[in-house]
């Protein structure tokens, strides 16, 4: 039998300066989901919010205890290289013997070479962890041997074996496998992939597949029988599309039986009337929404939509049913490449009016992440959008965006920043972080939280001193 340690690097910096502040930790939930197939081999660690010795003091303990042999770093983004390459040195130096391969679809294959040059991976993992470790422990294949792995050959020449046109039903979690996994947020995996492409999207390459719903109701009752009676759960997706029949089955199941709640995340263009009523009735309490914009020339240019003015359309009535029905929406706004005054007043606009005192949304300016389509994306920032783009500090394969030559990167930071500060209060974006996505029990005090970098106001001085500044950078521009 192998013995494999999996591990969740932590984030070394953050994309919002308000996660750093609010210290959550997130589950992993790939190797979670790995480690609930084969959990008789798998052991799983998690480093968030730990420093650097007792890291390494405790992975060694693993290795030691459970006589490790391969180590898997789970590298989902650009934002934990740091981490990880720091345990592959330290399981380089100690542990010589043991193998370090990189899985995490969305960010290890895309720096395949770098891994394998510099921070020890004997293979970099392409594809759904559970298709490799399925061939590397039941059908006993070696690492090298498996579809989907970038390796270097005795030549030091870099090999990629073919994909796999297989496709594993998505998984249940075991949560018992994830170290002190009460500590967090329990996660239902509704579906994978995502049929849309919009143009910043480093997901549109895999198409949905989606988990049936009785499998989600047993996961229901699993979760309750761990986490107790009152857990809201993020139902992961990048895009929740379950039918009206589907949630009618939810709904039923609810009715018959005590109280869930959960959140996830969707398109504008799935927020029907029909569909928000159910949602929550079926239990959803906050959704995050991929709106990104209310201009009508940035909308079109993310390809977010065909009939942007149809979107903004159904978007307003959506929060305007929500908020009847007491079901959050937050909304994700995206500053893109291109953006002027004008696009960014009615984007401003738009929030002033329709968030309702109840809605809420984060906002923050387009990156670059290594995908299928990223280069064809830097392409059209240049030489049709008037941006530029170039490699941030802590990472060299995200790269910051200058939006145009009026709006460089750290100014659309802060017009992002004052967008928050301007238009909602503490209250309506701390009670959607409460749904699903901070744990059970965990106290959020915006007290003791730095002001200065949260999206939102807690004064009404706050609040008008942020729409001034926000209104004078707009002007200066035009
Ligand atoms: C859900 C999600 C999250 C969730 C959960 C993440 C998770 N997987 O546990 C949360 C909210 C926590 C999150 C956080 C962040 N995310 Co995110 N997230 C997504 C999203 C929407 C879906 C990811 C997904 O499909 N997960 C499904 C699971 C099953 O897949 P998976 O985690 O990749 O794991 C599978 C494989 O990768 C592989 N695998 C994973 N680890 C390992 C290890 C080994 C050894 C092997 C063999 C295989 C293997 O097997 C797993 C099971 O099949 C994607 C966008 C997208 N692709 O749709 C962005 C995405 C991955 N996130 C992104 C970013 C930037 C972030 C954050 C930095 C955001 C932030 N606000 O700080 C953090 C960073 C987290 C981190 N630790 O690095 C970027 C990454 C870009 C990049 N290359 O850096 C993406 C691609 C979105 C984008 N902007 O385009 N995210
Ligand atoms: S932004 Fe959302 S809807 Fe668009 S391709 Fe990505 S996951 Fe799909």
């Amino acid at each position: 039998m192998y013995n494999i340690l999996l591990i969740n690097p932590s984030k070394a910096f953050y994309k919002k300066d308000v996660d750093g502040a609010i210290n959550a930790k997130h589950l992993n939930f790939g190797i979670l989901s790995i480690a609930s197939l084969f959990p008789q081999s798998i052991t799983i660690y998690d480093c968030q919010w730990k420093d650097n010795e007792v890291i390494k003091c405790e992975i060694s303990k693993i290795i030691k205890e459970k006589r490790t042999e391969l180590v898997g770093i789970s590298l989902i983004s650009a934002y934990s290289e740091k981490c990880a390459f720091y345990i592959a040195q330290v399981i380089h130096n100690d542990f010589p013997e043991v193998n370090i391969i990189y899985g995490g679809k969305d960010h290890a294959p895309y720096i395949a070479k770098d891994l394998l040059d510099l921070y020890h991976a004997k293979a970099v993992i392409k594809t759904e962890g559970e298709l490799f470790f399925n061939n590397l422990l039941k059908n006993d294949r070696r690492i090298h041997d498996c579809p989907g792995v970038i390796y270097k050959d005795i030549n030091g020449k870099i090999i990629e074996t073919d994909d796999e046109p297989n496709y594993i039903d998505i998984p249940s979690y075991d949560h018992s496998l994830y170290p002190n996994h009460l500590d967090y947020v329990p996660s239902i995996e509704i579906s994978r992939g995502c049929n849309k492409e919009c143009l910043f999207c480093t997901n549109n390459k895999s198409i949905q597949r989606q988990k049936k719903t009785d499998d989600i109701i047993r996961e229901i009752e699993i979760l309750k029988s761990t986490y107790g009676h009152e857990f809201c759960a993020y139902f992961q997706t990048p895009h929740f599309l379950l039918s009206k029949k589907e949630l009618l089955k939810i709904i039923g199941y609810r009715n018959k039986k005590d109280r869930f709640t959960w959140r996830t995340q969707t398109s504008v263009n799935y927020l029907s009337e029909e569909h928000i009523k159910l949602l929550y009735a079926a239990g959803a309490r906050a959704i995050d929404v991929g709106f990104e914009s209310a201009s009508l020339s940035m909308l079109q240019r993310m390809e977010k939509t065909k009939s942007p003015t149809e979107y903004l359309h159904q978007m307003k009535v959506a929060l305007s049913i929500a908020a009847d029905v007491g079901l959050r929406l937050k909304l994700n706004i995206l500053l893109f490449a291109g953006e002027t005054p004008e696009t960014l007043l009615e984007t401003a606009n738009f929030l002033k009016d329709n968030l309702l005192s109840f809605h809420s949304f984060s906002a923050y300016p387009v990156m670059i992440y290594p995908g299928p389509r990223s280069e064809f994306f830097v392409s059209k920032i240049k030489s049709e959008f008037g941006g530029e783009t170039y490699a941030l500090p802590g990472s060299k394969s995200i790269q910051a965006v200058n939006l145009s030559p009026l709006i460089n990167y750290e100014k659309a930071l802060k017009i992002a920043l004052l967008l928050g500060k301007s238009y909602q209060s503490s209250d309506m974006y701390l009670s959607q972080r409460r749904i699903g996505y901070l744990p059970h029990g965990y106290s959020l005090d915006s007290k003791n939280l730095p002001l200065e970098k949260l999206p939102f106001y807690s004064s009404e001085s706050e609040r008008t001193q942020a729409q001034e500044t926000l209104q004078n950078i707009l002007e200066g521009m035009k």
